[in-house]
Formats: structure tokens, C-alpha cells, sequence
């Protein structure tokens, strides 16, 4: 059987930056990244969302606005990760590096591809022109995609 997590994935961007972490422990450790995590109990996605960006890195979201929808298996692991991603121009407070992440600024014309996931390179070209997406990807290993689909859609 089968089980998922509900996780969120939070992209600020302004003026043709995008803020990126370098992940310093845990899963997916020593990639950029945005800023997110499991949702907990008794919290929506958006909550969820806005609390991790919190931690992570010093910024406030006043909205997000939905990117995409990624499901992410792992051939060795039956949990399937349903990862939520959102972007925001309309934030306050100061970047500040947490314990898990070391916020930087990047132009969007040179996004640190060769040290992300893999699937990111697939599915940035969609949230940087702001187009909604979903998709798939199948993973052996962290390195490896053995399957995978995205679709431009409607989210809300
Ligand atoms: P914690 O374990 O730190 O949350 N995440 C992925 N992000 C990308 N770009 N590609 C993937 O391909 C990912 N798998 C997971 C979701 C993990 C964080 O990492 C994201 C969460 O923001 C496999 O609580």
C-alpha cells in the first residue's frame, strides 16, 4: 500500500530574482531549493506553506499563489510525496539563514541547475513564464528520473 506525505515548496521572486536555499541537512541536502516541508496536523496547505518559508528563511508571505502539483515516487519507497508549489512577489521581513536552509538571491537567467533535483530543470521553464503545471516523476535513486509526465493546467 501506498501512503503519502503532503508537502510544500515556496518560491519568492522579485525583480527578476528568485530566492534559492542551499539545504544544509535532511532530505535533499546540499541542493537548492525552495523553502517548504510537511504540512502538519490541524493546518492547511497554505499554512502550512507560509510557516515553513517562516522558518526557513525570514519572510513573511502575504500570498501565494499556486504554481504546480508534483507527485514524487521513489522506486524503493512505497510513499508517494505530494509536493504543493507556490510562488510570491508579495512578502516582508529579512532573508535570514535557518538551521536547514542558506537563502540566496539568483537571477532567473542563471538558476544553479547542476547542483537542484533533477525534475526542476523540467518544470522551471512553467513557473517562470507563470504558467500553471502537473506532473510526475518516478526516481531511482536521487539522481535518476525513470518516468515522468508534466501538463500545463488551471490550478486554482
Ligand atoms: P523536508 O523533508 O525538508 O521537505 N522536495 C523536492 N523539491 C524538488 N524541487 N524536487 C524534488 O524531487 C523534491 N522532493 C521533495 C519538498 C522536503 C522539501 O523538499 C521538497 C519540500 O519542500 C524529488 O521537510
Amino acid at each position: 500500500m501506498s501512503k503519502k506525505k503532503i508537502l510544500t515548496l515556496v518560491f519568492v521572486r522579485e525583480a527578476g530574482k528568485i530566492l534559492l536555499g542551499f539545504k544544509k541537512r535532511g532530505f535533499g541536502a546540499g541542493l537548492w531549493n525552495g523553502f517548504g516541508g510537511k504540512v502538519e496536523e490541524g493546518e492547511t496547505i497554505l499554512q502550512g506553506a507560509k510557516r515553513e518559508l517562516l522558518e526557513e528563511c525570514g519572510l513573511k508571505a502575504h500570498s501565494l499563489k499556486s504554481v504546480g502539483l508534483i507527485n514524487f515516487e521513489f522506486e524503493s519507497d512505497p510513499t508517494i510525496l505530494e509536493v504543493h508549489i507556490f510562488q510570491t512577489s508579495d512578502f516582508s521581513g529579512l532573508v535570514a539563514e535557518s538551521e536547514e536552509m542558506r537563502p540566496r538571491w539568483y537571477s532567473e537567467e542563471s538558476i544553479p541547475f547542476s547542483q537542484m533535483w533533477p525534475d526542476d530543470r523540467l518544470w522551471f521553464p512553467y513557473m517562470l513564464k507563470d504558467r500553471q503545471f502537473e506532473g510526475y516523476f518516478l526516481f531511482k535513486g536521487m539522481d535518476i528520473i525513470l518516468n515522468h509526465w508534466l501538463k500545463e493546467v488551471n490550478l486554482l
